[in-house]
């Protein structure tokens, strides 16, 4: 079986998950499930970021020990992933022993080979994203990333020779032309952080001590992405007595990133795992931002949107849809209240809720509920059907291939748009009325035979409402697989319920705009 091995960052439990993190956690499940579906062993990992000066200050502000605040966010985040049904095989928190102890030898290590090195820094630092900028790097004299205030810093620090590294990264990128996803954000690291020449990077510090120690100079402690970063080799077991998943998934096949940190993962990542050793990753994508009307979610501007209310209120078939179609390959997406419950609407309720009501109701009219079999005769309009939904598969399986999982998403909904609009052009009620049967017949199988495969194409993002879909044409088990996404004809004798179920009820708008401003914080 092929094997599959995906990242999400390991967030950091500075305060309770968005709907930010959420679309990267929903994303890359899709990604397993479709993995999944196309028969790969995947392995799904995720987990929290738990050291540094940040995590530090929350703690102490709320009255906790670091420990005590980041157990409780572990918990929250477990609980938020259940809820959205993430199918994660392994959460790693960077305060397991597991985890620290790798990391403790790990900076050994390249202390001893002569990759880290004593010297001390000056910089400006930026707290909330714990990192160093050179004057040049400010933007406004604020933090380049954030647009905070920073502070003028100096500490003694052990250093990365990253320049003893550059040459070879950037014949990497020369060689792997897709190892960086969307090949404008490759552009952008290679010709902005790469070709002007890499700073050696800081890597431990003296100003705050929750962190992991290092070893053999304990007033420093390692900067918190050395220790972020090697979670995705630590959880597979690197350097522990068991190494199995080590040995059978390293090296990732995706690290699922947002764009704020492909930096850190594009270039620093691959630079640390040349020093250990060992392959780098085959790819690693990084996807834009959900931004509300009015900019960045922050807690300042109360415009922070959560998963659990939107998932309690409207499900979480219909959460995943909006986040996941929101946010085009690569780009920025945005999240309004109208935009939701428009895509509600219309999407799910009108679009897909409506064709397969519709559907029911005239099979159980015409035909007592019964399909019998591919037609004999199909009319040219059928035809034409039947060959946009095979492109429109083809398609799909591309998009999902190359993770546009948007564009996916709206190739479905132009297959179920394409099979509306065929109801209105066979108008089956005229067809009946004139008692053209085998025509009518033909109609009803092209539309269940279509409502089949979008139930199959839907699956990985919309698990329940797949699962109405089929349940409801009572498709048998066989065609429900993804590989059986490539018949057409062998749908027989089927009876479909005689009471279909409503997919989406629909929103009564201005009410829904308002309760959802309402979970806004
Ligand atoms: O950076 N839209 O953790 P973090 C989309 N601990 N995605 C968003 C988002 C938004 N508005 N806001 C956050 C860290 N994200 C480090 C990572 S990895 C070794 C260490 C997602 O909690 C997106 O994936 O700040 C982004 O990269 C990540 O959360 C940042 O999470």
């Amino acid at each position: 079986m092929p094997k599959f091995y995906l990242t999400t960052p390991i967030y950091y439990p500075s305060g309770k998950f968005h709907i930010g993190t959420a679309y990267t956690t929903a994303l890359a499940d899709t990604i397993k499930k479709y993995k999944q579906l196309r028969g790969y062993e995947v392995y799904f990992l995720t987990g929290m970021d738990e050291h540094g000066q940040k995590i530090q200050q929350v703690a102490e502000k709320a009255g906790k020990t670091p420990q005590q605040h980041v157990d409780e966010m572990a918990e929250g985040a477990k609980k938020l992933w259940e809820l959205m049904e993430i199918d994660y095989d392994d959460f790693i928190r960077t305060t397991e022993t597991r985890h620290e102890k790798a990391v403790e030898e790990i900076f050994d290590r390249l202390m001893e080979q002569g990759d880290i090195y004593l010297s001390e820094y000056e910089g400006w630092y930026c707290m909330p994203c714990e990192t160093y900028f050179t004057e040049t790097q400010l933007v406004d004299g604020k933090c380049p990333d954030c647009g905070r205030e920073v502070k003028k810093m100096k500490e003694e620090s052990y250093f990365f020779n990253m320049k003893k590294y550059a040459d070879r990264l950037i014949k990497f990128y020369e060689e792997n032309p897709n190892f960086i996803l969307p090949e404008s954000r490759k552009n952008e690291l290679f010709n902005n952080f790469l070709k002007p020449g890499l700073e050696d990077l800081c890597v431990s510090r003296t100003s705050f001590d929750w962190g992991v120690k290092v070893r053999k100079d304990p007033k420093h402690v390692v900067y918190v992405w050395l220790d972020a970063l090697t979670n995705y080799i630590t959880a597979l077991g690197y350097l522990s007595e068991d190494d199995t998943l080590m040995q059978k998934y390293w090296p990732a096949d995706l690290h699922l990133v947002g764009k704020d940190i492909i930096r850190f993962h594009g270039i620093y990542w691959p630079i640390f795992l040349m020093a250990l050793n060992l392959p780098l990753p085959k790819q690693i994508y990084a996807h834009g931002f959900i931004m509300m009307k009015d900019g960045k979610m922050s807690k300042s501007k109360g415009n922070v949107i959560y998963p659990e209310p939107l998932i309690e209120r409207y499900g979480l078939d219909a959460f995943k849809y909006f986040i996941l179609r929101e946010m085009s390959y690569g780009q920025d997406g945005t999240f309004t209240p109208e935009g939701f419950v428009e895509r509600f609407n219309f999407d799910l309720c009108n679009d897909l809720g409506n064709l397969l009501n519709r559907t029911i109701g005239m099979i159980n009219k015409y035909f007592n509920g019964k399909v019998e079999n591919y037609p004999n005769n199909c009319s040219n309009l059928d035809k034409e059907v039947e060959n946009f939904s095979n492109g429109i598969i083809h398609q799909v399986e591309e998009d999902l291939d190359t993770y546009h999982i948007s564009n996916a998403i709206s190739e479905t909904w132009s297959l179920i748009s394409r099979t509306n609009k065929y109801i209105d052009e066979t108008a089956p009620w005229v067809l009946y009325k004139e008692e053209k049967l085998d025509e009518l017949k033909s109609v009803m199988y092209h539309l269940v035979e279509n409502l089949r495969r979008i139930a199959i194409l839907i699956a990985p993002y919309m698990k329940y409402t797949s699962k109405k879909i089929l349940e409801q044409l009572s498709i048998p088990e066989n065609l429900q697989t993804w590989d059986s996404l490539s018949s057409y004809k062998e749908i027989k004798n089927l009876k479909v319920t005689e009471k279909p179920e409503v997919l989406f009820a629909r929103l009564e708008a201005d009410i829904e705009i308002e309760n959802i401003k309402n979970m806004m914080k």
